[in-house]
């Protein structure tokens, strides 16, 4: 069963296209977001897998290669769990931990039918 988990895609999604407009205008709204990660993190893989199907462009911060983004991370998110997915800035930011809360947010935010199409 781990073994199937591993090697399970990171969601059943289509890969997703858009028009330039579109990419334009949801490169605009992912500005603002930022993956708290690590490289070897399984949870992690499985979320930038769905990062790179949904097609978005979502800064990754690495925690283990840069010891400001872990402070970052356990300051703002009070944790030092990854995945951890910023959600705006300042203040006003959320953070969102748990890797299958984060695919569902983005694909529910940015997946087909939200000016996007599959492939
Ligand atoms: N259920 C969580 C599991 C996350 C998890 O266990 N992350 C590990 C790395 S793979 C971690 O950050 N452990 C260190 C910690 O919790 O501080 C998810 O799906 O995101």
């Amino acid at each position: 069963m781990l073994e199937s988990w591993f090697s399970a895609p990171a969601s059943d999604l289509p890969a997703v296209e858009r028009s330039p407009e579109n990419q334009q205008k949801v490169d605009m709204q992912t500005a603002d977001l930022a993956l708290y990660h690590y490289d070897s993190c399984m949870f992690c893989a499985r979320v930038r897998k769905a990062i790179a199907t949904l097609n978005l462009k979502i800064e990754l911060r690495d925690v283990m290669r840069d010891a400001g983004h872990r402070r970052e991370l356990e300051q703002g998110g009070g944790r030092s769990t990854v995945p951890c997915l910023r959600i705006g800035l300042g203040e006003n930011g959320k953070w969102m931990y748990e890797s299958a809360d984060i695919i569902a947010y983005l694909t529910k935010r940015f997946g087909a039918g939200q000016g996007a199409t599959s492939a």
